[in-house]
């Protein structure tokens, strides 16, 4: 935590959680914020629907080690083709040109006349780093097939802009059983090792931005060893985060000095 609290970025980090609906967005939205606290919360609603809980774009802060970063929930991805996040929405999102509290609409993406577009981003309306969010039992190529292409194309538009990705792999509970009885046994168990690998290859992001995790909500106690790997996945968040808003600070400030609108 005080490495966290170390990271002062140049303004507050954007991050966007995507992934299918129902893989435990907003649940590792209520774990960070959870941790923040030192006591439960659920800001977030989660919950189990056919198509995504979450409709409504909307952004999370607290004090803490949550005290220099914005969590983005948004809708849930689904396999079908008319249906959950648009890549035309995504494209905004990336920008900064949608504001807090859009709805999504499923069947088409949001208009520059919407109240809720913005038109002209600053640095601080980007997104920073996108965060993957992907059920550990979904990585089998047969279950995760009918998502593939649009989390590869997801994943598309972010390297576009050069925004860095990182990857949790969360129920990991739901995927070992000795991890259910302890979660300090991630790091030890066959089951969990074998998602991030597999994950590592279907998706082409490196093993080290690949996080294992268990969401606080499930357990009735919040326990050390499932804060530790949350607060481990969300430093990096942090870190990459706060390269990003460096890079585009260091960009603009060379564009300024290039129009001479300052002297270098
Ligand atoms: N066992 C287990 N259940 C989890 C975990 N994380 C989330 N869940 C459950 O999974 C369900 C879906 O979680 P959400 O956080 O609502 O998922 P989401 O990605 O926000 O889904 P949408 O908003 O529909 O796109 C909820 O019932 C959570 O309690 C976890 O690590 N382990
Ligand atoms: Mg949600």
């Amino acid at each position: 935590m005080d490495e966290i609290l170390r990271v002062k970025p140049a303004c507050p980090a954007n991050v966007l959680l995507l992934g299918p609906t129902g893989a435990g967005k907003s649940s590792f939205i209520n774990s960070i914020l959870t941790i923040a606290k030192g006591r439960y919360v659920n800001k977030a609603y989660t919950g189990n629907k056919e198509t995504s809980f979450t409709t409504t774009y909307d952004c999370f802060m607290d004090d803490g080690i949550m005290q220099h970063c914005c969590l983005w929930d948004s809708m849930g991805i689904e396999h079908v083709l008319i249906g959950g996040l648009l890549l035309d929405d995504l494209e905004y999102l990336l920008k900064g040109h949608i504001k807090r509290e859009y709805t999504f609409n499923p069947r088409s993406k949001i208009s520059e006349n919407d109240k809720h577009f913005r038109r002209q981003p600053r640095i601080r309306d980007r997104i920073h780093c996108v965060v993957f969010v992907l059920d550990a039992g979904m990585v089998n190529e047969v279950i995760v097939k009918p998502y593939m292409s649009k989390i590869k194309a997801l994943q598309d538009r972010a390297h576009a802009q050069n925004i860095p990705c990182i990857l949790i792999l969360t129920k990991i509970d739901e995927r070992c059983k000795e991890v259910r009885k302890h979660v300090g046994n991630t790091f030890l168990s066959i089951k969990i090792r074998d998602a991030v690998t597999k994950a590592a290859d279907m998706f082409g992001i490196p093993e080290g931005n690949i996080h294992p995790i268990r969401n606080c909500e499930v357990a009735p106690k919040i326990d050390d060893a499932a804060s530790k790997l949350i607060l481990m996945a969300f430093k990096q968040i942090m870190y990459y985060s706060s390269d990003k808003i460096e890079e585009l600070k260091k960009k603009e400030l060379k564009k300024k000095e290039e129009s001479g609108c300052i002297l270098s």
